[in-house]
């Protein structure tokens, strides 16, 4: 596969196994996996065809880590980031005292009134670093970065879980635990 073809074909994965399986006739069980197999049959009858090595590759080059396989390796799955209904059965996990979320200025107002709210995602994803975080932000116009409260949010209650691929995971963060610029 050219880089080219590893990138179109790394981005129909992402649609298939995180938003539109259908996309690819497929379906995917109550924690998101699907069987290998099944997933290349489909990605051959949507006219991406792809071998094994190649699914081996675009999972241990994917820059996020976005996609794994199960332990036995015969199915795969997104590590976060659906829209279709999926339980990805992560344990709740203590997060560090703080985390970052990369958005776009043209929604501070309403994040300072709503706090972050999961949109069309399961949940808020946060980040323990800020590298890839202003380019998360870019993606939706002018970046801006906000510090979350992680742990004081922890303390009150609020679960936080971690995807095999270290995306932070919390239903909402109401504003107060967050610091606007
Ligand atoms: C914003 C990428 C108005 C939120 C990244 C974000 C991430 C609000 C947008 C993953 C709001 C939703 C997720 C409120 C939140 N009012 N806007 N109350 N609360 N928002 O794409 O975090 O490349 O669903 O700030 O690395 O941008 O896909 O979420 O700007 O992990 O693997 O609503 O996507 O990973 O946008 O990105 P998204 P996100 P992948």
């Amino acid at each position: 596969m050219t880089p080219e073809q590893t990138f179109r074909t790394s981005k129909f994965l992402s649609l298939v196994l995180r938003h539109q399986p259908e996309a690819a006739g497929i379906q995917l069980d109550e924690a998101g996996w699907t069987p290998v197999e099944k997933l290349r049959e489909g990605c051959a009858q949507a006219g991406k065809p792809l071998t094994h090595e190649d699914l081996e590759h675009i999972v241990a080059i994917n820059p996020k880590k976005r996609f794994e396989f199960s332990a036995d390796r015969t199915r795969i799955r997104a590590s976060q980031g659906h829209s279709v209904e999926v339980d990805l059965q992560y344990a709740a996990k203590v997060p560090p005292t703080v985390l970052y979320h990369g958005t776009a200025t043209r929604f501070l107002d309403s994040i300072r009134e709503k706090g972050l709210l999961k949109m069309q995602r399961h949940q808020v994803h946060l980040s323990a670093e800020t590298r890839m975080t202003m380019q998360v932000g870019a993606r939706h116009g002018i970046p801006v970065l906000l510090l979350i409260q992680a742990e004081a949010m922890h303390q009150q209650g609020h679960l936080f879980y971690q995807s095999t691929n270290g995306v932070w995971l919390v239903d909402h963060v109401p504003p107060e635990f967050i610091s606007f610029p």
